[in-house]
C-alpha cells in the first residue's frame, strides 16, 4: 500500500512561496547554453548596420550611398528617403512625441541614426557602412537644459517649432516639451510664508545608462508567401512591439509574432523600440530575407536610452522640531533631442509624485518642466519604477539637509515625521494611496545592526582629533518606493492599459504549462512563477513548465519593468491558479461523491472535512479533468486570468551605510552596507537577495561612478567601458541584507515588487553617507558621482586635503 507522504515531505516536494528553490535558469546560463538574440541565426540571414552621425547637430546638405551600395555582398543601404514613402521616416514615441527613425534633413545628437547597410555580414556591413559619404553642416549645440531655454539658443526641433502645444500640454520655448504640475500650489505656498524654518537645496542627478551586458538588437524575418513576421528582439514588452509594429507596418498583429528570446539584463534599456529593429523589419520586408540588427557596446551607451538628467530643486517648510509642513519642488528634465521617456502616457515625469515619501507631509507641490537638447533621447528609468529614483533621492536628500539645518540626528527627524502603520491606506499630498507600511521598526533595526551610536561616536571622535586622514560618514535612507504600474484608470501605453495576465493548463499526468505576458531578463520568473502556482494550485513547482516572451503564445501583456511582474502579473498566476483549485475542487468532490463545500484544500490535494483519509490529489484531479468531470462540466483544466491591479504596490527599506573618506586623496570605502527590504509577501528569499545585491551594485555604481558627459559641443565623453563604470566584483562592498514583512493589502497574495528597491533605496543612501562626511564643514550637498576626484574636489574646497 502506498504511504501518504507526510505534510513536510509534501511541503518540500510542491517547493512553493517562502522557498529558496533553486534558480530553474541556472543550468543553462552557466553552462553557455542560454539563447539570446544574436545566437539565433536563420537561412539566408544578413545584418544590418548603422551609419551614424558625428556630429550633435548639424544639416544634412547630402547623403550618397553609390559607392556602400556598389560594395560586394551588400544588399541595401537605407536613407530617410527610402522610408518616406513607406511614412516610417519618423516613428511614435512612448511620450506622444515622434522620433526620426533615420535623419530627415538633420542631425540633432551624437551617433544619431543616419543610413542603414544591409549587407552579408556584419564584416562587410561595417565596411561599406564606411563608405556612406553624409554631407554635414555643422550647427550650435546645445547640451545644458537650462541654456535650452534661453531666447537665442539653437532650436532643436525644426518639425515642431512652431507647435505651442505638445502631447502634455503648453510649450514655452521651442525647445520646451511640457510643464507637468501636481499638488496644491497656493496651500503649499502658504504653507511656506508660515514656516517657522524652510530649507532649500539644488541637485543634479546626472544622466546614466542602464548598461546591461547584452546591447539591444533583434532579428526580423519578413515571410513574403505567407505575409507573416517574425521578430526576435531584446525587448521587455514583447507584446507592446507586436501593437506598435502593426501600427507602423499596418501589418494585423495575427501575422505578427514576436519573440523575445534569453536576455542578458534589461534594466529598463530594453523597453524603448529603436530606430535599429524599424530598419531591420522594413530591411527583412523589401529582401524577403531575415536580418539581424545588433548594437555595438558604444552604440547602446550613446543612443539608446538613457537614465535621470534631472536638475531639481527642494525646498522644505517645517517647524523647529523638524516636524515637515509643506515640500515644493522644481525639476528640469533634460530629455534628449526626442521625447521618448517610457512612462505611462498621462503622468511624463512617471511616479515622481512618490516624492513625499515616507513622510506625513501636508502640503506638497511639483512642477516639472521637461526640456529639448542635443543629446540621446529616452528616459528610461533604470532599475527604478518610472522616476521614483529621482524623487526618493530628492526627498531623502531635503530630509537630510533639514536635519543639518536644525541639529537634529538624521535618524531622529526621520521618526518625527514617519507614516504612522495605523495611517495606511494612507491618501499622500500628491495624489497617492500608499497602501500598507510599516517604517519604524525597519529604521530601529537598521539602527541596531550597524549600532548606531557607536558609530556616531566614533564619528565625533575621529572629527576631533586633526590628525585623522579619515572623514567618517553615516548615510541613512528610509524609501517608499511605488511599484507594479498599474491600475489601467491611471496607467497605459500607448492607450493599452497596464493589466497582465496569466494562463494555466494541467496536463492529465497533473503537470502544467503556465504562460505570462511579462518577460524575464535575468529576475528569475521561470523558476519563482511556479513556486505562486504551486503553492495556491497543489501542483509541486519543478512539474511546471513557465513561458514568457513569445507573443503567439503568451497571453497579452505589458512587460516587466518597474518592478510589475510580482504585483501585476504575480496576481493573475495566483488568480489563475485559485481559478483551477476551483474547478479542481468539483472535480474532486465528484470523484469523492460529496458536496465542493465538504472538501479542504490542503497543499497538494482536496480532503473530506473530518474525514482525512478521504482525499483526492491533484494529479488524480487531473486525471480525472480528461476523462471523467461532473455532468454539465467541461473537460480540461486550464485558466485564464487578466488583471488589472486595484493599487500599485509600496514597498519599502531602511538602508545605512558608513563609509570611510580618504581627505587627502578623496578614496572612498564602504565600510558597512546594511539594507532592510520589505517587499510583502516573499516568493523566493534566495532569488530576492540576488535582485537586492544586483540593484545595490547598481546603485553603488550609481552613485560613486556612473555618468555619461558631454562636451560643449555634444560629443559623448564615456561612450565605452573604460570610461563609463562598470563595477566588477573587485570594487562591489559587501551587502548586509535583512527584511520584514509587510503584506499589500490589495494584492492576491499580499506580495509587492523588489527588485529596484535596492537602486532606489542606496543611492540617496550613498550620498547621505558621503555629505555626512563633510557635514561637520558645513556641507549639505554633493553631487554625484562620488568618484575620488570628486570628492577630493570638495575636500580641496574645504582646503583639508593636507
Ligand atoms: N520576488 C519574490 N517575492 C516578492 C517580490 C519579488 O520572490 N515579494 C521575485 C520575483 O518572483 C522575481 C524577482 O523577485 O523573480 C523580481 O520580481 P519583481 O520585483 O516583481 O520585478 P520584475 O520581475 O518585474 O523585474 C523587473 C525589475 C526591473 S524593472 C529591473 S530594471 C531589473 C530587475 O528587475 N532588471 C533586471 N532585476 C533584474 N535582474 C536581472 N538579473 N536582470 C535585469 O535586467
Ligand atoms: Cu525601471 S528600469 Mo526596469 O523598469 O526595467
Amino acid at each position: 500500500m502506498e504511504t501518504i507522504p507526510t505534510n513536510e515531505e509534501r511541503l518540500a516536494k510542491l517547493e512553493g512561496m517562502g522557498c529558496s528553490r533553486k534558480r530553474y535558469e541556472d543550468p543553462r546560463f552557466i553552462q553557455g547554453k542560454g539563447n539570446y538574440v544574436d545566437d539565433v541565426k536563420m537561412p539566408g540571414m544578413l545584418v544590418g548596420v548603422m551609419v551614424r552621425s558625428p556630429y550633435a547637430h548639424a544639416r544634412i546638405k547630402s547623403i550618397d550611398t553609390s559607392r556602400a551600395l556598389a560594395h560586394p555582398g551588400v544588399y541595401a543601404v537605407l536613407t530617410a528617403e527610402d522610408l518616406k514613402p513607406l511614412k516610417l521616416h519618423w516613428m511614435p514615441t512612448l511620450a506622444g512625441d515622434v522620433q526620426a527613425v533615420l535623419a530627415d534633413g538633420k542631425v540633432s545628437f551624437q551617433n544619431q541614426e543616419v543610413a542603414f547597410v544591409v549587407a552579408e555580414d556584419r564584416y562587410i556591413a561595417a565596411d561599406a557602412a564606411e563608405l556612406v559619404e553624409v554631407e554635414y553642416d555643422e550647427l550650435p549645440a546645445v547640451v545644458d537644459p537650462m541654456k535650452a531655454l534661453f531666447p537665442d539658443a539653437p532650436i532643436i526641433r525644426e518639425d515642431i517649432q512652431d507647435s505651442k502645444v505638445g502631447a502634455h500640454g503648453v510649450r514655452t520655448h521651442p525647445n520646451h516639451i511640457f510643464t507637468w504640475d501636481i499638488g496644491d500650489k497656493d496651500k503649499t505656498d502658504r504653507a511656506f510664508d508660515n514656516a517657522e524654518i524652510t530649507v532649500k537645496q539644488d541637485m543634479i542627478y546626472q544622466r546614466v545608462h542602464p548598461c546591461p551586458l547584452e546591447t539591444c538588437g533583434c532579428v526580423a524575418s519578413y515571410d513574403k508567401i505567407r505575409g507573416d513576421l517574425t521578430v526576435y528582439i531584446t525587448s521587455q514588452a514583447p507584446h507592446v512591439v507586436r501593437t506598435v509594429v502593426g501600427m507602423l507596418s499596418s501589418i494585423p498583429e495575427s501575422k505578427i509574432r514576436i519573440i523575445s528570446p534569453d536576455i542578458g539584463g534589461g534594466f529598463g534599456n530594453k523597453v524603448g523600440i529603436y530606430p535599429g529593429y524599424v530598419c531591420a523589419i522594413v530591411a527583412s520586408i523589401v529582401l524577403g530575407r531575415p536580418v539581424k540588427w545588433i548594437e555595438s557596446r558604444t552604440e547602446n551607451l550613446t543612443t539608446t536610452a538613457f537614465a535621470r538628467d534631472y536638475h531639481m530643486t527642494g525646498e522644505l517648510a517645517a517647524d523647529k522640531d523638524g516636524k515637515i509642513k509643506a515640500l515644493r519642488v522644481h525639476v528640469t528634465a533634460d530629455h534628449g533631442a526626442f521625447d521618448a521617456c517610457a512612462d505611462p502616457s498621462k503622468w511624463p515625469a512617471g511616479m515622481f509624485h512618490v516624492v513625499t515619501g515616507s513622510y506625513d507631509i501636508p502640503n506638497a507641490f511639483v512642477s516639472v518642466d521637461g526640456i529639448y537638447t542635443n543629446k540621446c533621447p529616452g528616459g528610461v528609468s533604470y532599475r527604478c519604477s518610472f522616476r521614483v529614483t529621482e524623487a526618493v533621492y530628492l526627498i531623502e536628500r531635503m530630509v537630510d539637509v533639514l536635519a543639518q539645518k536644525l541639529g537634529i540626528d538624521k535618524a531622529e527627524i526621520r521618526f518625527r515625521n514617519f507614516l504612522r502603520k495605523d495611517q495606511f491606506p494612507y491618501q499622500s499630498a500628491l495624489g497617492l494611496e500608499f497602501d500598507s507600511g510599516d517604517y519604524e521598526p525597519a529604521l530601529r533595526k537598521g539602527l541596531a545592526a550597524i549600532d548606531y551610536p557607536a558609530m556616531r561616536a566614533e564619528q565625533a571622535a575621529m572629527r576631533a582629533d586633526p590628525t585623522s586622514e579619515t572623514l567618517m560618514g553615516i548615510g541613512i535612507c528610509t524609501f517608499t518606493e511605488i511599484v507594479g504600474a498599474g491600475p489601467s484608470k491611471s496607467c497605459d501605453i500607448l492607450g493599452i492599459g497596464m493589466f497582465d495576465s496569466c494562463e494555466i493548463r494541467v496536463h492529465p499526468d497533473g503537470s502544467a504549462i503556465a504562460r505570462m505576458g511579462t518577460i524575464s531578463q535575468g529576475q528569475g520568473h521561470q523558476t519563482t512563477y511556479a513556486q505562486i502556482i504551486a503553492s495556491e494550485a497543489g501542483i509541486p513547482a519543478s512539474l511546471i513548465k513557465v513561458e514568457e516572451g513569445d507573443t503567439s503564445t503568451a497571453p497579452y501583456g505589458l512587460g516587466t519593468y518597474g518592478s510589475r511582474s510580482t504585483p501585476v502579473a504575480g496576481a493573475a498566476i495566483a488568480r489563475a491558479s485559485h481559478k483551477i483549485r476551483e474547478k479542481a475542487r468539483k472535480i474532486a468532490a465528484h470523484l469523492l461523491e460529496v458536496s465542493p463545500d465538504d472538501l479542504e484544500f490542503d497543499l497538494d490535494r482536496f480532503v473530506v472535512k473530518g474525514a482525512p483519509d478521504q482525499a483526492k490529489t491533484m494529479k488524480e484531479v487531473a486525471w480525472a479533468a480528461y476523462n471523467n468531470v461532473p455532468e454539465g462540466m467541461e473537460m480540461g483544466l486550464e485558466a485564464v486570468d487578466y488583471y488589472d491591479p486595484p493599487n500599485f504596490t509600496y514597498p519599502f527599506g531602511a538602508y545605512l551605510c558608513v563609509l570611510d573618506v580618504n581627505r587627502f586623496s578623496g578614496e572612498t570605502k564602504v565600510r558597512r552596507f546594511y539594507a532592510l527590504d520589505d517587499c510583502g509577501t516573499r516568493i523566493n528569499p534566495m532569488i530576492i537577495e540576488g535582485q537586492i545585491h544586483g540593484g545595490l551594485t547598481e546603485g553603488f555604481a550609481v552613485a560613486m561612478g556612473q555618468q555619461l558627459t558631454y562636451d560643449e559641443a555634444g560629443n559623448v565623453l564615456g561612450g565605452t567601458l573604460m570610461d563609463y563604470f562598470l563595477p566588477t566584483s573587485m570594487e562591489t562592498p559587501h551587502w548586509e541584507t535583512d527584511f520584514t514583512v509587510t503584506p499589500s493589502p490589495h494584492h492576491p497574495i499580499g506580495a509587492k515588487g523588489v527588485a529596484e528597491s535596492p537602486h532606489v533605496g542606496s543611492i540617496p543612501c550613498f550620498t547621505a553617507a558621503m555629505v555626512d562626511a563633510f557635514a561637520h564643514l558645513g556641507v549639505t550637498h554633493m553631487n554625484m558621482p562620488h568618484n575620488s576626484f570628486r570628492v577630493w574636489q570638495q575636500s580641496h574646497a574645504l582646503g583639508i586635503d593636507q
